[in-house]
Formats: structure tokens, C-alpha cells, sequence
């Protein structure tokens, strides 16, 4: 039987090993969230600058919800492999800056020690959307959010991101020590920002003395994100087996392309990621909302018709002539919301977008994607139809999107087949569903009026509901493809 991925000795010639001495290694970094997109993008880029610049920047790793990925980690001292994909072929790369894993579940002590060691100086997180308890109507915490409401009653026992963060820092401020820095790694818009305002927000219930102390002390960088990482499946453990010689059960798959942008506002230093092709800025927002608006959203609008059209992954709904055109389409129509940003060319940012989507390599799924659309549908559709709308630009594709999203929220495919919506709100939305007429016209008011979702000045814009209504109406009669 082959051996568990555990040392780097003995590894097939075919893996890509970490350029530094993994024994000398000190942690500087607690991560929150080890899900396959850390493990291809911010474990990468620390173990770049670990191999040219040093620093005592390892990596433990939290989570706070399942043990799976945590518990490989262990059994693997850290180890894992990233397999990078594309057309011409698969390379494997044994990525070495964890040190360890772990499960907040299973022993909350243990991570509330860990964000108190002053050793920890940045505490940095890729925990997806929903774990935030962010509300989009008020750009504040929301107070019903299931953790949110647990932490608040009794903080000193945390169960959520915002809720460990608050503790950790509040433990570190009775002690004197200096805090960490909360770094976001998820797809907010100015995710920096608004992970402080939670953060704010929450103690100013809790202890408005800390939050003080913490508006005063803490820096919170936004950082912008990138990088397409489908979620494992057999043929990752697989091919990971094959290229370096041992069974690994952490291993992820991902394409060439990554990115990396950062506010450069520490408290106390960061890993030297700029020597690892990151970049420092002072202000993040336009490269987010670049990403965000065209990334993402075309994203959507694909994993949204290409699910309800048949097609699995994205590469094969990029092999639509018609959806591809309408993605493209969709990329020039969010451009057209942004500030120029210097030195980048949207219009080759495009292109090259449309090449990665279409990367053959990458069984990146329409369903993965299609996953907590209220949670994406803000940043990524309805803030550029919003600005688009008011600059009296045209904003149709952003009704196709949206009312695609609606029609995937109809749970049921062209041919009968029911699929679970995994979405935070699919229980209100079955709700507000349940008995009403599957038209165009009745499923969008309803899903229109889901509390804090749709800015007023969509959901009250009678030209652009009517728009996405007839949209929705094509989709739920036939849903063949192209459609527009
Ligand atoms: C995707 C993103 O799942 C999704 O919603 O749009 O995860 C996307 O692949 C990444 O943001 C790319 O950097």
C-alpha cells in the first residue's frame, strides 16, 4: 500500500518540494477556514516568500466548522499537494508552510490559546460569505445571524469568525500584548472594511471600551483575491498519488493564474508576499471591484444558465458560442462601471478571463459556484446594475444574471430533477415560494421582495424588474439554449 504523505524525503522527482528548512519554521500566522482556496492561493504565496525572503511567517491553520481538512493536515504534518492544471499538462507541488491544524468544535481552548500568543501577528481568514454576518441593507452586522446572535449573548465562548476575532483581541488587550492583524481573504468588496465594521459593530454590544481600543490599534487591509480553485475530487487524490509518490487527502487542484493584492497596513509586519508576486497597495477597492465585477459576476451569470441549461462545468458552458458571447458581453458591461485603473487594461483582462473560464484543464463546477447566491448576488450583480442604472448605462445583462439566478432558485432543472439550493436564505426562499405560479412575472415579485437583498433602486426600477420578469419567463418556458 502507498505510503501517506508526511516528509518531503523520498518523494517522486515529479513533485515541485518547499525551497526552505520546514524544521526551522515559526508560526506568524494563524489562518481561519483551510478550505481548498487557501491551500491554492495565500499557503502558495506564503511558501513563495518563505523560499526567497525567510521570516518566522508559518502557518497554523484553523477550523471552525468541519474537521476533515483539518485532521488530514495533522496526519500529514502540514503537507499537502497542489496540483496545477492546464492544457498542457499537470505539475505537482508540495506546499510546506503549515504547521499545524485546529478544530474549533472540537476544543474552542485551544484556538482562543492561539490567538493569544503574541507570536501570532496575523490572524487571516477564508471562511466564505455567509460566516461573516454581514448584512448587504445595512452594511452592518447582522444581529440574526445564527452565530452572530450565539457570540453576542456569550462572547467569551465563541463560535463564529466575528466572535473569535473579538475574543482573541480581547484577551490580548487585558494582557498587554500587541494585537494581530485581521486580514480578509474572502470575495466582500473592500472585505478589510468591512470585516472592521462587524468587528466594531460587535463590540460596541459587547465592551465598547475594546472598541475603542481596537479603532485605535488594529489595522484592517482589504486584500483582492484570485484564483479559480475547483473543489477536489477523486481525480485530484489521484493524480496527487501519481506525481509525488504518496497518498494525500489534502490535496487540491487549481489553474496557473493567481493574484494577490493587499493594502499594506500591518500591525506588526507580514510575510515578504511582494517577493512572491503580491501586491502591496495602499488602496484595494478598484482592483476588488474589478475582479468582483467581472470575475465573479460573469462567474455567476455562466454557473447560473449553464446549471439550468445542462452543462456541469464551466469550461463546458464556455464551449456555448451563446453563453460564452454573453459572458464576454457581461465582462464589457461591468468594465464600464469602474475607474480606470492604472496600468491595467480591462479590455485584455477580459480576454484573459475568457481563457482561463475556457481553461479545458479545469472541471470547475456550475454548482459549486452557484452556491449562496444571496450571499453573491450583492457585489458581484446588483451594486454595478445599481451604478450602471443611475449613470443611465444600460444594465441588461445584469437582468439576464439575475433572473437566471431566479430560475436556478426554482430548484428543479429543465427535466424535473430536483437539486438542493445550498444557499444560507433556501429555506425563506422556499417560503416565499411555495405557492406561487411558476411565471416569470410571480417568481420575480416574490424573490424581489426578500428582505435586504435587492436595492430599492432595483427592485422599484419598473423598466429593469419588467426586463428581468419577461427574462425569467423565457427561462421557466424552455430552457434551451442560447437563450438572448
Ligand atoms: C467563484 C469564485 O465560487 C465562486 O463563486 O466565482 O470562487 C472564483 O472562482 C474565485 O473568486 C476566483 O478567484
Amino acid at each position: 500500500m502507498t505510503e501517506r504523505l508526511k516528509t518531503l524525503t523520498g518523494l517522486a522527482s515529479t513533485a515541485k518540494l518547499p525551497a526552505y528548512d520546514r524544521d526551522a519554521l515559526k508560526a506568524g500566522i494563524l489562518h481561519l477556514g483551510p478550505g481548498a482556496f487557501f491551500r491554492a492561493h495565500f499557503a502558495p504565496f506564503t511558501d513563495a516568500a518563505l523560499a526567497v525572503a525567510g521570516g518566522d511567517w508559518a502557518i497554523e491553520v484553523a477550523s471552525l466548522r468541519t474537521a476533515d481538512v483539518a485532521d488530514h493536515l495533522n496526519e500529514q504534518n502540514g503537507l499537502y499537494t497542489m496540483l496545477v492544471r492546464d492544457t498542457s499538462g499537470t505539475e505537482a507541488q508540495v506546499i510546506g508552510p503549515i504547521l499545524r491544524a485546529h478544530v474549533a468544535t472540537r476544543n474552542p481552548a485551544d484556538l482562543l490559546e492561539r490567538l493569544e500568543d503574541p507570536a501570532i501577528r496575523i490572524v487571516s481568514l477564508t471562511v466564505t460569505e455567509k460566516a461573516y454576518g454581514f448584512d448587504a441593507a445595512t452594511g452592518g452586522l447582522d444581529l440574526k445571524h445564527a452565530d452572530v446572535a450565539a457570540d453576542l449573548a456569550d462572547p467569551q465562548a465563541p463560535r463564529g469568525v466575528i466572535g473569535y476575532l473579538v475574543e482573541g483581541l480581547s484577551r490580548r488587550r487585558a494582557k498587554g500584548i500587541a494585537p494581530f492583524t485581521p486580514l480578509s481573504c474572502d470575495n466582500l468588496p473592500s472585505n478589510g472594511a468591512v470585516l472592521k465594521r462587524l468587528v466594531l459593530d460587535f463590540t460596541e454590544r459587547v465592551d465598547p471600551a475594546l472598541r475603542s481600543w481596537i479603532e485605535q490599534n488594529v489595522p484592517f487591509p482589504s486584500t483582492m483575491v484570485d484564483r479559480i480553485t475547483p473543489a477536489s475530487t477523486d481525480a485530484t487524490y489521484r493524480d496527487a498519488e501519481a506525481l509525488t509518490g504518496r497518498v494525500d487527502l489534502a490535496a487540491i487542484e487549481t489553474e496557473p493564474f493567481t493574484q494577490w493584492v493587499i493594502e499594506d497596513h500591518f500591525a506588526d509586519g507580514h510575510p515578504q508576499w511582494e517577493k512572491a508576486g503580491a501586491l502591496m497597495v495602499g488602496d484595494v477597492s478598484a482592483y476588488e471591484k474589478m475582479k468582483l465585477r467581472m470575475l465573479n459576476g460573469a462567474h455567476s451569470l455562466l454557473a447560473y444558465l449553464g446549471y439550468i441549461g445542462g452543462y456541469e462545468f464551466i469550461r463546458d458552458a464556455m464551449d456555448d458560442a451563446g453563453l460564452a458571447a454573453l459572458a464576454r458581453r457581461h465582462m464589457n458591461a461591468a468594465a464600464a462601471t469602474l475607474d480606470p485603473l492604472p496600468g491595467i487594461n480591462l479590455d485584455a483582462y477580459a480576454d484573459e478571463l475568457i481563457a482561463r473560464f475556457a481553461n479545458k484543464a479545469i472541471a470547475h463546477r456550475t454548482y459549486q459556484i452557484a452556491m449562496d447566491g444571496t450571499q453573491k448576488l450583492p457585489q458581484r450583480l446588483l451594486e454595478p446594475a445599481t451604478e450602471a442604472i443611475a449613470g443611465g448605462g444600460k444594465a441588461e445583462t445584469y437582468a439576464i444574471a439575475v433572473a437566471a439566478w431566479m430560475r436556478y432558485a426554482l430548484g428543479v432543472d429543465r427535466n424535473g430533477r430536483r437539486y438542493e439550493l445550498r444557499d444560507p436564505r433556501a429555506a425563506e426562499i422556499a417560503a416565499l415560494l411555495a405557492d406561487v405560479p411558476r411565471s416569470g412575472g410571480s417568481v420575480s415579485t416574490a424573490l424581489f421582495a426578500l428582505p435586504g437583498l435587492f436595492p430599492a433602486a432595483l427592485a422599484r426600477n419598473p423598466s429593469w424588474t419588467d426586463d428581468v420578469a419577461n427574462k425569467l419567463e423565457i427561462l421557466i418556458q424552455d430552457s434551451k439554449l442560447p437563450l438572448f
